[in-house]
């Protein structure tokens, strides 16, 4: 198939926001990497797409609402990273997100990724957002776009 040009230019008036938890950063850094370079190679540019930072992935979706509450947002990508620890707590917080990201995907009818890695050791989390292989912020990139796809077409 031949690449047309019309294409890249109408990919580049999109608007991605993303949300993205501080809590495990050396993880969620590794995750947002993945994502930009992902909707970059797809035609949305770095400077297009608004981040912002949150505490942890508790407080994604709360941020994920205002921000898919935008006229101009077609998509928001959530990225965080819940690895298990010694108590109960990851398990909350892991739910919490999960089911509050669903939760501002339906309300908005907007895309809203579930970028959120739930993990039992840190050595998984690294090997789901390497850079070259596995990288679970490279696939939410992949699936917000394809979203906005999806959607238009109903
Ligand atoms: N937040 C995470 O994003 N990942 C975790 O692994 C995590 N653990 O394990 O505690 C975590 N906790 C913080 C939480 O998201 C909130 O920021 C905090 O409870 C304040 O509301």
């Amino acid at each position: 198939m031949v690449k047309t040009f019309k294409g890249k230019r109408q990919r580049r008036n999109k608007t991605i926001g993303i949300v993205a938890s501080k809590f495990n950063d050396f993880i969620t850094r590794r995750l947002l990497k993945g994502c930009l370079k992902e909707l970059a190679r797809r035609g949305i540019p770095t400077d297009k797409v608004t981040v912002v930072w949150v505490p942890g992935s508790f407080e994604i979706p709360v941020a994920a609402l205002e921000i898919a509450k935008k006229k101009e947002v077609q998509a928001v990508i959530c990225l965080g990273a819940v690895i298990r620890g010694e108590t109960f707590h990851f398990d909350l917080v892991a739910r919490a997100a999960a089911d509050g990201i669903a939760q501002v995907s339906l309300l908005s009818g907007k895309p809203v990724i579930f970028g959120v890695l739930a993990t039992d050791t840190v050595d998984q989390a690294y090997k789901r957002s390497e850079e070259k292989g596995n990288n679970k912020g490279r696939d939410a990139a992949a699936a917000a776009l394809e979203m906005i796809e999806v959607l238009k077409k109903i």
